[in-house]
Protein backbone atom coordinates (compact mmCIF):
# COMPACT_ATOMS: atom_id res chain seq x y z
CA UNK A 1 0.00 0.00 0.00
CA UNK A 2 1.45 3.58 -1.05
CA UNK A 3 2.35 5.50 1.78
CA UNK A 4 1.03 9.05 2.03
CA UNK A 5 2.77 12.24 3.39
CA UNK A 6 0.74 14.68 5.30
CA UNK A 7 1.15 17.11 2.68
CA UNK A 8 -0.58 14.61 0.35
CA UNK A 9 -3.68 14.09 2.61
CA UNK A 10 -6.64 15.89 2.95
CA UNK A 11 -9.60 15.39 5.44
CA UNK A 12 -12.63 16.65 3.83
CA UNK A 13 -16.58 16.30 5.03
CA UNK A 14 -19.70 16.09 3.72
CA UNK A 15 -22.58 17.93 5.50
CA UNK A 16 -26.17 18.84 4.73
CA UNK A 17 -29.58 17.89 5.74
CA UNK A 18 -30.83 13.60 5.97
CA UNK A 19 -31.19 12.45 2.27
CA UNK A 20 -29.92 15.27 0.41
CA UNK A 21 -27.52 12.91 -0.77
CA UNK A 22 -23.87 12.62 0.62
CA UNK A 23 -23.22 8.78 1.00
CA UNK A 24 -24.75 8.99 -2.90
CA UNK A 25 -22.22 11.74 -3.46
CA UNK A 26 -19.65 9.29 -1.57
CA UNK A 27 -20.25 6.49 -3.81
CA UNK A 28 -20.08 8.15 -7.02
CA UNK A 29 -16.64 9.92 -6.29
CA UNK A 30 -15.12 6.06 -5.24
CA UNK A 31 -16.65 5.04 -8.50
CA UNK A 32 -15.27 7.76 -10.47
CA UNK A 33 -11.93 8.03 -9.06
CA UNK A 34 -11.37 4.00 -9.80
CA UNK A 35 -12.12 2.73 -5.74
CA UNK A 36 -14.81 0.76 -6.91
CA UNK A 37 -16.04 -0.61 -10.13
CA UNK A 38 -19.55 -0.18 -9.43
CA UNK A 39 -22.04 2.26 -8.26
CA UNK A 40 -23.95 1.06 -5.05
CA UNK A 41 -27.63 2.51 -4.41
CA UNK A 42 -28.44 3.27 -1.05
CA UNK A 43 -31.94 1.13 -2.41
CA UNK A 44 -29.69 -1.56 -2.70
CA UNK A 45 -28.01 -1.46 0.73
CA UNK A 46 -24.72 -1.82 -1.15
CA UNK A 47 -23.19 1.36 -0.89
CA UNK A 48 -19.65 1.79 0.31
CA UNK A 49 -20.08 4.16 2.79
CA UNK A 50 -23.36 2.60 4.61
CA UNK A 51 -22.16 -0.76 5.01
CA UNK A 52 -23.58 -1.32 8.50
CA UNK A 53 -26.39 -3.49 8.95
CA UNK A 54 -28.60 -1.14 10.97
CA UNK A 55 -27.74 1.75 8.06
CA UNK A 56 -28.99 -0.73 5.61
CA UNK A 57 -32.27 -1.46 7.08
CA UNK A 58 -32.73 1.88 7.60
CA UNK A 59 -31.48 3.18 4.33
CA UNK A 60 -29.74 6.04 6.14
CA UNK A 61 -26.44 6.74 7.65
CA UNK A 62 -26.08 6.45 11.39
CA UNK A 63 -22.56 7.18 12.04
CA UNK A 64 -19.36 8.98 10.65
CA UNK A 65 -17.42 6.94 7.77
CA UNK A 66 -14.65 7.31 6.48
CA UNK A 67 -13.97 7.02 2.38
CA UNK A 68 -10.76 7.33 1.30
CA UNK A 69 -10.45 8.86 -2.32
CA UNK A 70 -7.12 8.95 -4.52
CA UNK A 71 -6.81 11.52 -6.80
CA UNK A 72 -3.82 13.53 -8.54
CA UNK A 73 -2.18 11.79 -6.07
CA UNK A 74 -3.34 12.79 -3.16
CA UNK A 75 -5.46 11.36 -0.78
CA UNK A 76 -8.23 12.56 0.10
CA UNK A 77 -10.58 11.30 3.22
CA UNK A 78 -13.98 11.63 2.84
CA UNK A 79 -15.96 11.79 5.93
CA UNK A 80 -19.99 10.73 4.96
CA UNK A 81 -21.93 12.32 8.07
CA UNK A 82 -25.19 11.08 9.13
CA UNK A 83 -27.56 14.11 8.44
CA UNK A 84 -30.30 13.41 10.78
CA UNK A 85 -30.28 15.46 14.21
CA UNK A 86 -30.33 12.34 16.60
CA UNK A 87 -26.52 11.74 15.52
CA UNK A 88 -25.30 15.23 15.22
CA UNK A 89 -22.57 14.81 17.59
CA UNK A 90 -21.32 12.33 15.05
CA UNK A 91 -20.98 15.32 11.94
CA UNK A 92 -19.21 17.70 14.85
CA UNK A 93 -16.75 15.22 15.41
CA UNK A 94 -16.11 14.91 11.92
CA UNK A 95 -16.03 18.76 11.32
CA UNK A 96 -13.31 18.97 13.76
CA UNK A 97 -11.10 16.73 12.17
CA UNK A 98 -11.71 18.43 8.51
CA UNK A 99 -10.16 20.49 6.82
CA UNK A 100 -12.62 21.06 4.74
CA UNK A 101 -16.64 20.65 3.78
CA UNK A 102 -18.90 20.03 1.31
CA UNK A 103 -22.64 21.36 2.09
CA UNK A 104 -24.58 18.92 -0.11
CA UNK A 105 -28.05 20.56 -0.98
CA UNK A 106 -30.88 18.75 -2.80
CA UNK A 107 -32.02 20.51 -6.09
CA UNK A 108 -35.62 19.59 -5.37
CA UNK A 109 -35.96 20.23 -1.48
CA UNK A 110 -33.53 23.38 -1.64
CA UNK A 111 -32.34 24.41 1.64
CA UNK A 112 -33.28 22.83 4.89
CA UNK A 113 -32.96 23.19 8.53
CA UNK A 114 -29.79 20.43 7.94
CA UNK A 115 -28.27 22.59 5.23
CA UNK A 116 -28.11 25.78 7.63
CA UNK A 117 -26.79 23.32 10.58
CA UNK A 118 -23.89 22.54 8.29
CA UNK A 119 -23.06 25.91 7.37
CA UNK A 120 -23.12 27.21 11.08
CA UNK A 121 -20.67 24.37 11.77
CA UNK A 122 -18.72 25.77 9.26
CA UNK A 123 -18.22 29.01 10.47
CA UNK A 124 -17.78 27.27 14.23
CA UNK A 125 -14.67 25.85 13.07
CA UNK A 126 -13.76 28.30 10.37
CA UNK A 127 -13.73 25.78 7.59
CA UNK A 128 -13.40 26.46 4.06
CA UNK A 129 -16.78 25.20 2.37
CA UNK A 130 -18.35 24.55 -0.81
CA UNK A 131 -22.05 23.47 -1.88
CA UNK A 132 -23.29 20.97 -3.54
CA UNK A 133 -26.29 20.43 -5.43
CA UNK A 134 -28.35 17.11 -6.29
CA UNK A 135 -31.03 15.65 -7.27
CA UNK A 136 -30.80 17.48 -10.87
CA UNK A 137 -32.26 15.08 -12.63
CA UNK A 138 -35.68 15.44 -11.28
CA UNK A 139 -38.18 17.60 -13.45
CA UNK A 140 -38.68 20.29 -10.96
CA UNK A 141 -35.43 20.92 -8.91
CA UNK A 142 -33.78 23.81 -9.54
CA UNK A 143 -29.87 25.15 -9.45
CA UNK A 144 -30.91 28.47 -9.84
CA UNK A 145 -33.68 28.86 -6.52
CA UNK A 146 -30.34 27.13 -4.79
CA UNK A 147 -27.65 29.15 -5.87
CA UNK A 148 -30.37 32.57 -5.10
CA UNK A 149 -31.42 31.35 -1.76
CA UNK A 150 -27.97 30.83 -0.17
CA UNK A 151 -26.40 34.19 -1.29
CA UNK A 152 -29.81 35.70 0.04
CA UNK A 153 -29.11 34.03 3.36
CA UNK A 154 -25.27 34.33 3.27
CA UNK A 155 -24.57 36.97 0.58
CA UNK A 156 -22.13 36.58 -2.45
CA UNK A 157 -19.49 34.83 -0.34
CA UNK A 158 -21.17 31.74 -1.37
CA UNK A 159 -21.33 32.46 -4.89
CA UNK A 160 -17.92 30.98 -5.52
CA UNK A 161 -18.63 28.19 -3.70
CA UNK A 162 -21.29 26.28 -5.78
CA UNK A 163 -20.26 23.70 -7.93
CA UNK A 164 -23.05 21.97 -10.09
CA UNK A 165 -23.89 18.05 -10.09
CA UNK A 166 -26.34 17.34 -12.81
CA UNK A 167 -27.94 13.95 -13.85
CA UNK A 168 -25.57 12.00 -11.24
CA UNK A 169 -28.56 8.67 -11.78
CA UNK A 170 -26.99 8.12 -15.06
CA UNK A 171 -23.86 7.35 -13.43
CA UNK A 172 -25.50 3.83 -12.10
CA UNK A 173 -25.74 3.08 -16.15
CA UNK A 174 -22.40 3.45 -17.63
N1 LIG B 1 -32.88 11.15 -8.28
C1 LIG B 1 -31.84 11.32 -7.46
N2 LIG B 1 -31.83 10.66 -6.29
C2 LIG B 1 -30.76 10.85 -5.47
C3 LIG B 1 -29.67 11.70 -5.82
N3 LIG B 1 -28.78 11.69 -4.78
C4 LIG B 1 -29.29 10.85 -3.86
N4 LIG B 1 -30.48 10.34 -4.26
C5 LIG B 1 -31.37 9.40 -3.53
O1 LIG B 1 -31.84 10.09 -2.38
C6 LIG B 1 -31.91 9.20 -1.26
C7 LIG B 1 -31.05 9.75 -0.12
O2 LIG B 1 -29.69 9.74 -0.54
P1 LIG B 1 -28.48 9.53 0.45
O3 LIG B 1 -27.24 9.48 -0.36
O4 LIG B 1 -28.74 8.40 1.41
O5 LIG B 1 -28.55 10.91 1.28
P2 LIG B 1 -27.80 11.29 2.64
O6 LIG B 1 -28.77 11.07 3.75
O7 LIG B 1 -27.46 12.76 2.49
O8 LIG B 1 -26.57 10.44 2.74
C8 LIG B 1 -31.45 7.84 -1.77
O9 LIG B 1 -32.60 7.10 -2.10
C9 LIG B 1 -30.64 8.18 -3.02
O10 LIG B 1 -30.65 7.12 -3.95
C10 LIG B 1 -29.72 12.40 -7.08
O11 LIG B 1 -28.84 13.18 -7.47
N5 LIG B 1 -30.83 12.16 -7.84
MG1 LIG C 1 -25.96 9.21 4.33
Amino acid sequence: MEVFTTDRIRNVVLLGHGGAGKTSLVEAMAYLSGQTSRMGKISDGNTVSDFDKEEIKRSFSIQTTVVPILWDNTKINILDTPGYFDFVGEAEEAVSVADAAIIVVSGKAGIEVGTKKAWEMCERYKLPRMFFVTDMDIDNASFRQVVEDLQELYGKKSHHSICRFVKMRNLSVM
